[in-house]
């Protein structure tokens, strides 16, 4: 038996970051140790190339940054799954699957017929990380996220590369209900984050508690393969 692995996936101003803490506050409620982690994780030498690019403060090709947000999670693959054997639960905010949908939402539409980075090449570094067992997509559309308040200053924060980023969640979360496969398929909830900020809490508990309280059998699976 080990911990489960939950990551929390959404749009900005979905209130993923938020609801990431309510429930690892409600863990602590409950008695229950629970690790955050959060990608990008700025804190290492590749986040500070992460953050520094996220800020505008540099350049980088697209298929660098790419491969740096990978390699970021990589950094933290063998800690995450002693974790998790080690008996610990794991919030995560944000996973490869944001890694997939920004990147593979450049570049469309465009002048350019195709993105320009495509899915399947977005996907490749990423298989074989640690796969969560429950990934929470807190859905929102653009045009509402943007009435809490506006988008910050950072270089995805647009309202048009949300929408197409969203698209790209929804294909990621219809692909992985259609697999077949439980080692390669993690469990991916779509919760609508429309609502109201306890109602989206009450809901990502009553998915979440089950796998804290049971805990999970089966070894940590590797994303994608
Ligand atoms: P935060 O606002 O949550 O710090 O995210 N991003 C994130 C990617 O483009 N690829 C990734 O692999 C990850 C994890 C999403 C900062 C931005 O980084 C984007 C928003």
């Amino acid at each position: 038996m080990r911990a489960p692995f939950i990551v929390i996936e959404g749009l900005d101003r979905s209130g993923k970051t938020t609801q990431t803490s309510l429930l690892h506050t409600r863990l602590e409620a409950e008695g229950i140790q629970a690790k955050l982690m959060k990608f990008p994780d700025r804190t290492t030498v590749i986040g500070q190339m992460i953050d520094s690019y996220l800020r505008s403060d540099s350049e980088l090709d697209d298929h660098v940054i790419h491969l740096l947000f990978s390699a970021n999670r990589w950094e933290l693959a063998s800690y995450i799954t002693q974790l998790l054997e080690a008996g610990t639960p794991i919030i995560c905010d944000r996973y490869a699957f944001s890694g997939i949908a920004f990147s593979a939402s450049k570049g469309i539409p465009s002048s350019t017929p195709s993105p320009k980075l495509p899915y399947e090449w977005c996907r490749s570094p990423d298989i074989g990380l640690p796969a969560p067992d429950l990934v929470l997509f807190l859905d929102i559309a653009p045009e509402r996220a943007k009435l809490r308040g506006g988008y910050g200053e950072e270089r995805y924060e647009k309202e048009e590369l949300q929408a197409r980023v969203r698209g790209i969640f929804q294909r990621l979360g219809s692909e992985m209900q259609n697999e077949t496969q439980r080692p390669v398929r993690p469990n991916w909830v779509t919760v609508d984050a429309g609502r109201e900020r306890k109602v989206v809490a009450n809901e990502v508990w009553s998915l979440v508690e089950p796998l804290v309280i049971n805990r999970i059998d089966d070894p940590v699976a590797k994303l994608w393969s």
